[in-house]
């Protein structure tokens, strides 16, 4: 008999070995793979629409998703080669669904790889998928305490982004708050106040990107 925690034991590293692998899959493939997490509706496909647009790299992207297909639609009208992943039930993507996409995916076309995870601040955070770097991105409307009630996810990105800086005012809430909030979780990560609707921000967050693809050394 297996108790509940030996169950969850089981199931971080077996995750983590095939995270493990995925990421030595990308590496040998030069794909740089982003994990982009955050609130539902916080401009995680807009994100990485509008910076695919704009990075000097051809990229590709992981649409998860509950059940739809929406977002791994607008990728593909884009142009962007792209699998999408339902993942039923499940608040989060795991290393093995993703393993199973990038088998779909033309990686040696792809030098950054999008991975749009589902819209959660709790359970993505538990997942390494074989990723190179995590973003987080939450707006204003999710209301101004959100990063201080959910910090395990902001204290394990390598970005957090606070969107939506456009309507703060009409929703009463204070970006600079969660921007001193996200310091606090996580001193080592980049901090982003952004409305990527209307572009604000988002310069800087492609310019750091690129620099962190580039650090990486491996790109093709
Ligand atoms: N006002 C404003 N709206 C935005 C901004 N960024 C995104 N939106 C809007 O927010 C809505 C959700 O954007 P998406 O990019 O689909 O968000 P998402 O995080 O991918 O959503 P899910 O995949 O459903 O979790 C859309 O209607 C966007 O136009 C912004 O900076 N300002
Ligand atoms: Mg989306």
């Amino acid at each position: 008999m297996h108790g509940p925690l030996e169950i969850n034991e089981n199931i971080f590293s077996l995750n983590k070995r095939i995270a493990e692998e995925n990421r030595k899959l990308l590496t040998e493939k030069k794909t740089f793979a982003v994990n982009l997490m955050g609130a539902i509706g916080s401009g995680k496909t807009i994100l990485i629409e509008k910076l695919s647009a704009m990075l000097p790299f051809k990229c590709g992207a992981i649409a998860g998703d509950v059940v739809s297909d929406l977002d791994a639609n607008r990728f593909k009208e884009k142009k962007l080669p792209c699998v999408g992943i339902n993942t039923g039930k499940s608040c989060h993507l795991d290393a093995h669904v993703v393993q199973h996409a990038l088998q779909e995916l033309p990686l040696e076309k792809i030098d950054v790889l999008f991975i749009e995870n589902v819209g959660n601040l709790i359970c993505p955070a538990d997942f390494d998928l074989g990723e190179h770097l995590r973003i987080v991105i939450v707006s204003v409307s999710e209301g101004d305490d959100i990063i201080a009630k959910h910090p395990v996810i902001f204290k394990e990105s390598h970005a957090i982004i606070i969107n939506k800086v456009d309507i703060a005012e009409a929703v009463n809430a204070s970006a600079e708050k969660m921007a001193t909030d996200a310091h606090r979780l996580n001193p080592n990560a980049k901090v982003f106040i952004t409305s990527i609707k209307t572009g604000t921000g988002l310069k800087e967050i492609k310019k750091w990107l690129e620099e962190k693809i580039k650090s990486w050394g491996t790109i093709k």
